[in-house]
């Protein structure tokens, strides 16, 4: 066991990075976090605050990565840590049954219409396995189809390559999955419905679902094309499939009804995680009753968790999903995002650099590209280099943006018209460094 020195600890985001790299894999506990895509060394965090998040080093920044998407409220919102510190003092695990679990089962309901019965469960990974699971289940079939540059989360039969075509079953794209694991899984390109209707013409009455992002946001943010999820639903029903929504960026963020709301689609299930946990560790997947009464101890599938429904962070989301609901929350969202991007996207036009800039609601990105981006293989036309340039700019003017070209940018109820003019600001600053090069 290693020893901890008791010189005071390191304090600069250099220096604990390196301690860091001791005891944990590339010196954090998700890759992203690392900043392998834009070089540099990451910020450690020592505080946050409304829309501002403050490094070990005293720097303080605008935050637009929100966590990856549950801070909504922006951080340590009032109302959410004085119900944690009274949850706290009332314990934090029981591993039994508590009435926080029931009130916000009973709120996800409310706000979707298409879950009957949700189970909580601690992320968002270990949702979209739980839906998987369910849905093989509950269909008794074995093919899943997901979608090229949709994420699900680490679960060993969704890490597949991106595919080819709409026969080629799943190759694994990491590291210590067994190419039996992913053989069930067919990947697809996003936007595309032909290739859909060949897979089920090819696997007809052998797919249990078609899961996917309804609006991806783990390759940039990209919108679906009218009519496909309208298609998906009605191709996934007429050979008997399941449809899952993968929500878990888009619940209660886009609307507090999430994108199946916006797009008036509705799936068999929905997988949820984020903006539920208010910060904390919460996942959750839902759906019709028939199905979801296949769930253990009702049906056959087993799924369980020693911390599912947690005391603490159900506290968080109810909180969280509380103050969501009040009126003109989206409305504001929506306002402030556009201010923003449009803002942004201004800015790139007069540093002369072309961007191709999506949008829906409070979640949004900024390609590097003059291309329009539709799917997983369009982000390639993406310059990185470019974007590289651009999050150190914005990161020395203290912006904070998310550490890759494929990720989502967030805004909150916390960012203010000061925010989003100095960010606007920055980001000219950083295109005109870009066009330089
Ligand atoms: P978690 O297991 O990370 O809670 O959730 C997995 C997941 C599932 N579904 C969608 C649509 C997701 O976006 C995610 C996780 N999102 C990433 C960021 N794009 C989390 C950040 C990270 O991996 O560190």
């Amino acid at each position: 066991m290693p020893q901890f020195s008791n010189a005071s600890p390191p304090h600069t985001s250099d220096a604990l990075f390196e301690e860091a790299q001791r005891y944990i894999p590339g010196g954090v506990n998700s890759p992203v976090r690392a900043f392998r895509a834009v070089g540099g060394t990451p910020r450690f965090i020592a505080r946050a605050a409304g829309s501002k998040i403050y490094d070990v080093d005293g720097r303080e920044y605008i935050d637009y990565v929100a966590s990856w998407g549950p801070m909504i409220l922006g951080h340590a919102h009032p109302q959410v840590v004085q119900a944690l510190q009274q949850a706290a003092e009332r314990g934090t695990s029981y591993g039994a049954p508590t009435a926080g679990e029931v009130t916000l089962a009973g709120m996800i309901c409310d706000a979707f219409p298409s879950i009957d019965l949700v189970r909580l469960v601690s992320s968002g990974t270990e949702a979209a396995m739980s839906a998987i699971r369910v849905a093989r289940g509950y269909t008794r079939r074995d093919l899943i189809v997901k979608f090229d540059g949709c994420y699900h989360g680490h679960t060993d039969g969704l890490l597949v390559q991106a595919g080819s075509g709409a026969t080629t079953l799943g190759i694994p794209n990491s590291g210590g999955v067994p190419s039996s694991y992913t053989q069930q899984t067919l990947s697809l390109p996003f936007n595309n419905l032909s290739t859909v209707r060949e897979a089920f013409d090819r696997y007809r009455e052998r797919i249990a679902a078609v899961v996917l992002e309804p609006i991806p946001g783990n390759m940039g943010v990209v919108l679906p094309v009218d009519g496909f999820l309208q298609g998906l639903r009605d191709l996934t029903s007429q050979d008997g499939a399941l449809l899952i929504f993968d929500e878990v960026i888009t619940g209660f963020r886009v609307l507090y009804g999430g994108a199946q709301h916006l797009y008036g689609v509705t799936p068999d299930l929905t997988v949820l995680g984020k903006i539920i946990g208010g910060g904390l560790p919460v996942g959750a997947f839902g759906g019709r009753r028939d199905i979801m009464e296949q769930i253990a101890p009702l049906g056959p599938v087993y799924q369980a968790g020693t911390l599912s429904g947690n005391p603490l962070a159900v506290t968080a989301g109810i909180e969280t999903l509380r103050l969501l609901r009040r009126p003109q929350v989206y409305e504001h969202l929506e306002t402030k995002a556009r201010q923003l991007c449009d803002g942004v996207q201004d800015a790139a036009k007069r540093a002369g650099v072309p961007v191709y800039a999506t949008r829906v609601g409070s979640m949004f990105c900024t390609f590097f590209t003059d291309h329009p981006i539709t799917d997983y293989a369009s982000t390639s036309s993406a310059d990185t280099a470019q974007f590289r340039r651009y999050f150190h700019a914005l990161l020395d003017a203290g912006v904070y943006v998310a550490p890759s070209q494929f990720e989502a940018g967030f805004v909150s109820t916390a960012h203010t018209d000061d925010d989003i003019e100095r960010t606007i600001a920055a980001s000219y600053r950083a295109f005109q460094a870009v066009a330089q090069r």
